[in-house]
């Protein structure tokens, strides 16, 4: 069949399999949610906005002749990923998802993991310290029950209003970020603590490499459990996988 892909994009390794998918002729739409003000360009159609839950998705699947469905969100977006399951499921609709490793604690690296964001708002339930809080604007209101802590925030749009953090500084910036920026960001702002989401892949990890570097503790909040699907973290994989599943690629 020819292939009318939807890609549930959001992240580093979805836009580059857009990019591979557009220039190999093979034709879809990617979907984001509509978090930020403007999303990046991609490499295919793009549509933005929530689908209306699972029934949404179904509905979407059907009225827009989806054969294959390419869940390349990121590993916190939970919900996305488990809606994609179940109406992928129930309309019959080939879905695999395009994930990145975790991240692994190597020589140097002072982790205290974390499983999730109200684990990490416990673990800051001690004397005052330098906080850079990088898990983006969503859940900054859980850590308004420590506000003896300086937070360096990091967002992708400048906020309306931000929790009742009275010590911080904002950054607006969006990544993929680099080494070198992220070191003097932490180096500038006296930082003593990074959190992070185990976000893997190679847009966010920058913070990570710098706290190494400077031998600072990192609070790793580990991923969410993810429903079980097919799973790649190989984009060259994924058009295998649509060969096998029916897609004529037409090579
Ligand atoms: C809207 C779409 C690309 C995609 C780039 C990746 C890498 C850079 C690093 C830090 C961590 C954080 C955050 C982050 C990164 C990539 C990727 C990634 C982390 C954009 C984008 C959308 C979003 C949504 C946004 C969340 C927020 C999370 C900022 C585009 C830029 C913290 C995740 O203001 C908000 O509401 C922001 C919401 C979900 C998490 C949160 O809870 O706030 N991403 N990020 C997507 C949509 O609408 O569907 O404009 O490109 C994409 C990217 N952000 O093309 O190279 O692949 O992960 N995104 C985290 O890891 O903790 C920043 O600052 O160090
Ligand atoms: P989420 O909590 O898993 O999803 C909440 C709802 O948002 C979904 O049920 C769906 O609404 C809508 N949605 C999410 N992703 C969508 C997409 N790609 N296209 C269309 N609708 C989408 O999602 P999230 O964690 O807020 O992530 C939102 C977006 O940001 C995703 O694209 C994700 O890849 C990207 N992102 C997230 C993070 C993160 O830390 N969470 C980091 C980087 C990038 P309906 O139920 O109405 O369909």
């Amino acid at each position: 069949m020819v292939p009318n892909l939807l890609v549930l994009g959001g992240t580093t390794e979805a836009a580059a399999l857009c990019r591979e998918l557009a220039a190999a002729g093979i034709g879809g739409t990617v979907s984001l949610a509509g978090r930020v003000a403007r999303p990046a360009p991609q490499a295919l159609p793009q549509r933005v906005g929530g689908f209306g839950g699972v029934d949404g998705l179904i509905a979407h699947l059907r009225d827009n002749c989806v054969t294959h469905v390419i869940d390349a969100t990121h590993p916190f977006a939970v919900q996305m990923s488990r809606n994609a399951v179940a109406a992928c499921a129930r309309a019959g609709v080939p879905l695999i998802a395009l994930t990145r490793a975790p991240w692994e604690a190597g020589p140097g690296d002072r982790w205290q993991h974390v499983p999730d964001i109200a684990g990490a708002v416990d673990a800051l339930d001690r004397p005052a310290l330098r906080v850079m809080l990088a898990v983006g604007r969503m859940h900054l209101a859980a850590f308004a029950v420590h506000p003896r802590h300086f937070y360096l925030l990091r967002l992708v749009d400048p906020p309306e209003a931000l929790p009742d953090l009275p010590d911080r500084h904002v950054v607006v910036d969006r990544g993929p970020f680099d080494i070198a920026g992220d070191t003097a960001l932490l180096r500038r702002h006296r930082i003593d603590l990074v959190v992070s989401k185990n976000a893997g892949g190679e847009g966010a990890s920058a913070k990570i490499a710098a706290a190494r570097a400077l031998g600072l503790p990192v609070l790793m909040i580990d991923r969410p459990a993810l429903p079980q699907r097919s799973e790649t973290h190989d984009p060259g994989e994924v058009l295998r996988w649509l060969g096998h599943a029916g897609a004529d690629l037409g090579v």
